[in-house]
């Protein structure tokens, strides 16, 4: 039998032509879209329509690298999952453990892992992105037609929009906020659209509970800690997502003043999921080795990854992943979920991670609300400098 992680390692190795030209930018960290927007941040993006759209070697070894290639690790959720044979006894529960430490891994090595056996139905998620397709491949002005209304006090800026000419991103997106808030534009064509969005939200939804109680666990904490931290879900949002192929010569990962998919940058959220088409084209930079690692498409697997609130929460102890969507020759498609906190939540260092721990806070704590406005306004009003842009590291002590 073919080894799996041999074939792991072979699809993940890192990317040769990929040379990192940066690590941590600064610049790269702001993305208006993979912020989140508490109630005020969203009325002032309603004024501002402009900052609506999603702010995001050859080497001959001599001897063998010193470390395995970095790779983004599969965790199999179907021990967590009610009804599935693994649902019961000692077994299951050294199924859970395992899959628990596995998490705990990668939330402090590259901050990405897949699911699988997640909860989220195969067939709804490959119909998702056929719909998403449908309706990004038709013409602007009706595309145009589910844009954001203004002032409509909507949590996020919600509808379909696409980046301005002027930034690299080439990527336009449909964003919604969960369907029971009544504020969500749908298109009205392809007509199926609206029901697989609202069913996808639940689904996505439903696993983001169902992963951070893990996050939870993995940090030595109650499991319903995370979802109580933050009872309040109107902030979490999700995004349908079109990459246009990017043909300008010379075209490369993030920045750099070329155009690209999605620029590097770090989410400033909880925990995103993400699922992908086969196009490829997702990135997230190895810290250690300071390698951009592909995170290639698995059918059917949903792709998670830590954000900026877990890294102030842990302490530095998880890593809010720095990852970027580089351009291919062709149209790709993705969805991506944000489990978000409300912007009056306060964000902090645990207890756990510092004084139980005998290390010393590493950020200050801040309301989320803040960090957002910060974020904001690197858009509204750019610094002359990327790297004046406010990040995490505002809160850095
Ligand atoms: O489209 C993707 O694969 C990733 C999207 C992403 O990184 C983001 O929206 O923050």
């Amino acid at each position: 039998m073919e080894d799996p992680r041999r074939k792991e390692e072979e699809k993940e190795k890192p990317l040769q032509h990929a040379t990192p030209r940066h690590g941590r930018q600064k610049g790269d960290a702001f993305l208006v879209r993979s912020l989140r927007f508490g109630r005020e941040d969203c009325r002032e993006a309603a004024r501002v329509p402009a900052v609506w759209p999603k702010l995001c070697f050859g080497v001959i070894m001599a001897s063998p690298p010193s470390r395995p290639a970095p790779t983004v690790p599969t965790v199999d959720l179907s021990p967590f999952l009610a009804g599935t044979a693994a649902g019961g006894g000692g077994a299951a529960e050294a199924a859970r453990d395992a899959a628990t430490r596995a998490i705990a891994a990668a939330l402090q090595t590259t901050g990405f892992f897949r699911v699988v056996n997640h909860g989220v139905p195969a067939e709804l998620m490959d119909r998702a992105v056929e719909l998403s397709r449908d309706f990004f491949r038709r013409p602007y002005e009706e595309k145009l037609r589910s844009g954001p209304v203004e002032g409509s006090g909507a949590p996020v800026p919600v509808g379909y929009a696409r980046q301005p000419e002027s930034l690299p991103d080439k990527n336009e997106y449909l964003m919604l906020c969960p369907p029971e808030t009544g504020f969500n534009i749908y298109p009205a064509d392809p007509p199926q659209f609206r029901e697989v969005l609202e069913k996808l939200y639940k689904e996505l939804a439903k696993l983001a509970s169902l992963v951070e109680d893990i996050v939870s666990g993995c940090m030595g904490l109650p499991p319903n800690f995370l979802r109580d931290y933050n009872g309040n879900r109107i902030s979490d949002y999700l995004v349908a997502m079109r990459y246009f192929p990017v043909i300008k010569a010379g075209s490369g990962g993030g920045g750099g003043g070329e155009d690209t998919g999605l620029r590097a940058h770090m989410d400033g959220n909880v925990l995103t999921f993400v699922f992908q088409d086969d196009v490829a084209g997702l990135e997230v930079l190895d810290g250690d080795g300071g390698e951009w690692i592909q995170v290639s498409p698995e059918k059917g697997t949903i792709v998670v990854n830590v954000g900026d609130i877990l890294q102030v929460m842990s302490n530095n102890r998880y890593k809010s992943a720095l990852h970027r969507v580089v351009p291919r020759p062709v149209d790709r498609h993705s969805y991506a979920f944000f489990r978000t906190f409300d912007g009056g939540s306060w964000v902090e260092p645990l207890p756990q991670f510092t004084a139980a721990a005998g290390e010393k806070p590493q950020y200050k704590g801040f309301f989320y609300g803040e960090y957002l406005q910060h974020r904001m306004r690197n858009k509204t009003h750019p610094p002359a400098r990327p790297e004046d842009e406010i990040d995490i590291s505002h809160y850095a002590i």
